[in-house]
């Protein structure tokens, strides 16, 4: 029997109803956002048992969260309730080519008091897998506190444990620190799931050989490099190989695409799946992503994902 454990910050999402400058449009449709969220809609939508800690202010932000987490059937247990913070939020808006532009309002959060404390009320030895990415550490000392022990417990229980860099330089102290500590969290991992522009910041390198040889020398037992449309490159025992990506009909945005990678990848290892068949996977749900708006709304069910796949 397997299960997922994430941590995060879910996000209040107001996504732009039509083209133009965050502060010109007239309206934005209310959604939730969130990089470990999204893995957790993916994970939980293919049928396997997911369980998503966070920290919400008790606002309709936070409200609306827990309904999207009971209308894909994610566990809350571990969802605390800060009475002072607010549920962070974030605009995005629509573009007809490249990535959309995002603003924050997210500087201490509710999540962002996430604390060892609430680490050590979750028993690592119910789950089987775990996944962190950069986000949730670069909130503030508190949560990166609290990730650093998630690893070390999930390392001590024996869980498998992916690892997005997730980069995101605005909510990090320093490049600097956010370098050394992607790269520290990292060696902890066993699978780490970066993409080229990441590698070229985390390691000077665009080329996936090169970002994939540095992660395994520091611990990883494998490294699967994103290399958008075009697929992804894994390292592992077996050897090295590309994965060919799946064509995406129309790119709405492309925002979500790496949390579907992750989400196809975790779901095949969940399954047993080779590692081969596990990144086609992560390739599909990556391709099915950029063509929704939304960040998770996308994320498909299993006949779905088959039939794309086909
Ligand atoms: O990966 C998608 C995320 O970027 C988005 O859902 C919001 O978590 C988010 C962030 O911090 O940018």
């Amino acid at each position: 029997k397997s299960g997922l454990i994430l941590a995060g910050e879910p996000m209040g999402l107001l996504i732009a109803q039509s083209e133009g400058t965050l502060d010109s449009v007239s309206g934005y449709d209310l959604a939730v956002a969130g990089a470990e969220f999204n893995v957790a809609v993916g994970v939980a939508r293919l049928g396997h048992r997911v369980t998503y800690m966070t920290k919400l202010g008790k606002d309709p932000f936070g409200q609306r969260i827990i309904h999207v987490l009971d209308d894909n059937k994610i566990g809350n247990e571990f969802v605390a309730w800060s009475d002072e913070k607010k549920t962070g939020f974030m605009l995005k808006s629509r573009v007809s080519q490249g990535d959309p532009s995002i603003f924050y309002f997210r500087a201490g959060s509710a999540a962002s008091t996430l604390s060892v404390e609430d680490v050590e009320k979750i028993n690592f030895a119910d789950y089987t897998h775990i996944h962190l990415t950069g986000i949730l550490p670069a909130l503030s000392e508190a949560t990166r506190a609290a990730v650093n022990l998630m690893f070390d417990k999930a390392r001590q229980a024996g869980l498998l444990i992916s690892f997005d860099p997730n980069l995101r330089p605005q909510l990090w102290p320093s490049r600097d620190m956010m370098i050394r500590s992607i790269n520290e969290m990292a060696a902890k991992a066993d699978i780490v799931l970066p993409g080229t522009a990441e590698g070229k910041i985390l390691m000077g390198s665009e080329d996936p050989r090169i970002i994939n040889a540095f992660y395994i020398k520091n611990g990883a037992k494998a490294c699967i490099t994103k290399c958008g449309g075009d697929g992804a490159f894994v390292s592992e025992e077996q050897g090295e190989y590309m994965v060919p990506g799946f064509k995406a009909d129309k790119i709405v945005d492309t925002v979500g695409a790496g949390d579907g990678f992750a989400a196809g990848v975790i779901t095949g290892l969940m399954e047993r799946l080779p590692l081969k068949e596990a990144v086609r996977r992560g390739n599909a749900i990556g391709a099915i992503q950029v063509m929704s708006r939304g960040d998770n709304e996308g994320l498909p069910y299993p006949d779905q994902l088959k039939h794309f796949m086909q």
